[in-house]
């Protein structure tokens, strides 16, 4: 019998049996002790524990029971972020949580059959969070509903929380290489090739967008504050508190969904042959991955055993690609290529890519601030003309494969994790960049960055490095004429005005041609 994952906006009803369950075994799992591999608290500090920050949040008792020592080693501060390990480790951690919950289900008398909802905030109407998470009661008007975290703020921290569906986006799903090649290039659809990487710096395009975003959305900061200059972070914010909350699983479980669509296409999307991926850091001597599952007993696992869920006893009730899955073919029509040659050349495997090559930089050391900021990036003539004439040579010659170009914030440090900006190219000064859809070269968040700022062991705090693929902007520029020019101008726009206590800063821009 395979376990069906379920869309959990169509289940039928705002408290439909899965989510019913749902929040049964999350109150099996908060009623544990800490000390206790099958708690809430425990399984939240796999993913990710900062004491401190628990404790002013109101989930940690200094006083009471942690975890063993060995259990700490073996488990907590465990989640893969900035790596290509991101997607399996957390695929592990949404299997373990799972079946600890389903064992809990079943000791309660509830189905055997029992999986995990996942929240697709990109169906017709489905931003919103599930109801089920958003009202304190029970369907039955009692107030102990444990799907329900006050920690949660939303975009705009107002307490509204959903998914800004214009702010969030599928490119991932159009690249055909899994492994970015970290030099400026795509970061690939599921990361770059390190070690054991608990806060690693380059994230991988489905891990920027939508997971990233979606993790600073929904958690979004308080903005009740004793110190509105720091605020406290939701829960979601921020990976050392993201696992005390009970969405976090359902927008995992798309993510982890999304992975299987990507699959789905083996012509050109294949998961890492190499043995570093396959057999994961534990081969190289570093901690394994492990999850503790019910009655006691660890699992330990390798991304290789978890690549193909059809030997992990799982389904998803709807793998269909989403409607703007972006096509290669439809951008080779936009440069000019006859229909019939796009399509012809769209559903063929893509080439590796080569090597990137720096198109221009600017914005060292910028400070991130107040409603906005910009910089201007200076371009290399001479790699720019490379680009013109490989996107003129789209249109004419058989060549399928036009030049990628991508925008790296680098090194951007920072303390407060919910903060998200959008990207917008060439917007004259003074405009309203809401006015210039088409000169927005995508949303990111600092997901991760609070970690990854802060110097510790294995980390210099270089903070996160955020690659944003703008190849539609520059094919824009190009089409109009406009790309012939010395600089382009950059201009961030947060969410919400970034404070100065908030330390957020770049330490340079630059942008990247990338051929095939
Ligand atoms: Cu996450």
């Amino acid at each position: 019998m395979a376990f069906t994952r379920r869309n959990v906006w169509a289940l039928g009803g705002d408290w439909a049996d899965p989510i019913l369950w749902y929040a049964r075994g999350v109150k099996a799992m908060k009623s544990r002790p800490f000390n206790d591999p099958t708690s809430w608290q425990f399984y939240a500090a796999i993913h990710g524990i900062d004491p401190n920050l628990w404790q002013q949040l109101g989930y940690f008792d200094p006083n009471g029971p942690t975890p063993s020592d060995a259990d700490v080693k073996t488990y907590i501060d465990q989640c893969q972020h900035g790596s290509w390990y991101f997607l399996p480790w957390h695929r592990g951690y949404l299997l373990g949580l799972e079946a600890v919950i389903r064992d809990a289900v079943v000791k309660l008398g509830g189905p055997a059959d029992w999986a995990l909802p996942y929240w697709n905030y990109f169906g017709p109407n489905q931003a919103a969070l599930p109801p089920a998470f958003n009202s304190p009661n029970w369907p039955d008007g009692n107030g102990d509903n444990p799907l329900f975290v006050p920690q949660r703020y939303g975009p705009n921290s107002d307490g509204n929380v959903f998914v800004p569906v214009n702010r969030i986006s599928l490119a991932a799903m159009g690249d055909t290489e899994y492994t970015g090649s970290g030099d400026g290039g795509s970061a690939g659809f599921g990361g770059l090739d390190t070690g054991f990487s608990h806060n690693g710096d380059t994230h991988g395009d489905l891990e920027s967008q939508p997971h990233d975003v979606v993790h600073s959305y929904v958690g979004g900061e308080d903005p009740q504050s004793p110190d509105p200059q720091n605020p406290l972070p939701g829960l979601m914010s921020d990976p050392d508190t993201a696992g005390l909350d009970p969405i976090f699983y359902l927008h995992h479980g798309n993510i982890d969904r999304l992975w299987e669509v990507w699959r789905g296409n083996p012509t050109s999307n294949q998961d890492p042959s190499d043995a570093n991926w396959l057999n994961g850091p534990a081969a190289v001597g570093d901690r394994a991955f492990a999850m503790p599952m019910p009655g006691g007993v660890q699992w330990t696992y390798t991304p290789g055993q978890l690549s193909n869920i059809s030997q992990l006893n799982y389904v998803y009730d709807d793998l269909s690609p989403p409607s703007q899955m972006p096509r290669v073919a439809n951008r080779l029509r936009r440069l000019g290529v006859t229909a019939a040659r796009a399509d012809a050349s769209g559903s063929t495997a893509m080439a590796a890519p080569s090597s990137a090559e720096l198109l221009g930089a600017g914005g060292q050391n910028m400070r991130v601030s107040g409603a906005q900021a910009s910089a201007s990036v200076a371009l290399n003539a001479a790699v720019r003309q490379k680009v013109t004439a490989s996107l003129t040579a789209a249109a004419t010659s058989p060549q399928p494969n036009p030049d990628r170009i991508f925008l790296n914030l680098e090194n951007v440090r920072g303390l407060h994790d919910a903060t998200a900006f959008s990207v917008y190219i060439n917007v004259p000064d003074g405009e309203d960049p809401e006015k210039y859809p088409d000169h927005l070269a995508g949303s990111v968040s600092l997901f991760g960055v609070r970690k990854a700022t802060m110097a510790n062991q294995a980390h210099a705090g270089n903070g996160i490095t955020l690659v944003l693929e703008i190849t539609q902007v520059i094919d824009t520029l190009h089409l109009a004429g406009k790309l012939d020019a010395a600089q382009l101008h950059v201009r961030l726009v947060p969410m919400r005005p970034v404070p100065e206590a908030a330390q957020v800063s770049i330490g340079r821009i630059s942008i990247y041609r990338q051929g095939a």
